[in-house]
């Protein structure tokens, strides 16, 4: 039988003009959401992008599906309300460094942990972007900023550690100047039953134009596994590939922590059970209410 949903075009899931700068890294970021919405033909109608605030918290503005942009940090709480109310949806989270690791890193604890079905993409330019150059917890050791002009005091906090580390189910890590890597990325993270962390490489030429450097690709890896995520050789032709199975935490660890960076999946585990998946269960099995009867109670 011939479906009978409508065809989706990348036209159609644009919608207004983006008002980043020239070069932000979030452009690549946007084109590749909306090449994966419409490579997998998701209906717009039953897909929602929900953010939180910062320059990454405009992307729903710019895709033509459901979306929200809400209040600083606070996604996945929104976006939770969502997976539970609504399972026919297909739920993305974009946020920041800021967005994610500050002042919402305590909702991205309770996200992990609940193990929810969304796509969390992490927009990661090592800066608060949208208030002009504040450090941020991914901000590296020294970087001035206009909050420590004397250069960033502390250690960045480490991303993919720090998800590994409080029990993610998928962790990956992509960039936004590798299109083909970061369409593979959000295609196994879609597919993936729980909350999917990536993180994104993103490039902030305005305030932190040091944070990745796109022109070589000697200071990164490619993790590659038959299950996992392929090299990106179009854009990174010179980077080197090493294989990670991506069942192994403790190698997934060791690949976190190097100190040369690597892009790919780090880890995936689809035995870890889903808090949505489990509320619905015991939600089915309640007898439905008569609401006649619930006004009953109240009359008594
Ligand atoms: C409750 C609250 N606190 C602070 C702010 C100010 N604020 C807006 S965006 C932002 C940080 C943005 O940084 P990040 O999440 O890294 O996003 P980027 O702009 O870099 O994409 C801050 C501190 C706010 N809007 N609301
Ligand atoms: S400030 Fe940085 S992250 Fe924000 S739009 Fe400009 S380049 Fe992009
Ligand atoms: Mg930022």
């Amino acid at each position: 039988m011939q479906s009978t949903k409508p065809k989706v075009s990348i036209k159609d899931l644009k919608a207004a003009s983006p008002r980043w700068c020239n070069n932000c890294g979030d452009y690549g970021a946007l084109v590749g959401i909306r090449r994966f919405l419409f490579e997998r033909q998701l209906d717009p109608a039953h897909t929602v992008n929900i953010s939180g605030i910062g320059c990454s918290g405009r992307m729903p503005h710019y895709i033509n599906t459901y979306g929200f942009h809400g209040i600083h940090g606070r996604a996945i709480p929104v976006a939770l309300g969502m997976a539970l109310a609504r399972p026919d949806l297909s739920v993305f989270i974009e946020s920041g460094d800021g967005d994610a690791l500050s002042i919402g890193a305590n909702h991205l604890v309770h996200g992990v942990n609940k193990n929810f079905n969304c796509v969390f993409i992490l927009l990661d330019n090592q800066i608060y972007g949208l208030t002009k150059n504040q450090t941020s917890p991914t901000t590296r050791q020294g970087h001035p900023t206009n909050t420590q002009p004397q250069g960033t005091w502390l250690e960045p906090i480490n991303p993919v550690q720090f998800v590994l580390g409080i029990g993610a189910s998928f962790v990956a890590s992509t960039a936004d100047w590798l299109p083909d890597h970061f369409v593979q990325t959000l295609a196994l993270a879609f597919e993936h039953q729980g909350f999917s962390f990536i993180h994104v490489a993103q490039r902030c030429p305005k305030f932190n134009p040091g944070a990745w450097d796109e022109d070589h690709d000697d200071w990164f890896d490619f993790l590659v596994h038959e299950k996992g995520i392929g090299a990106d050789v179009k854009k990174a032709p010179t980077a080197a590939t090493v294989s990670h199975d991506p069942s192994d935490l403790t190698e997934a660890f060791r690949f976190a922590q190097s100190p040369k960076k690597a892009f790919g999946l780090f880890y995936r585990d689809a035995s870890k059970p889903c808090y949505d998946q489990l509320l619905r269960g015991v939600r089915d099995k309640v007898p439905k209410r008569d609401p006649a009867k619930l006004l009953d109670a109240f009359l008594i």
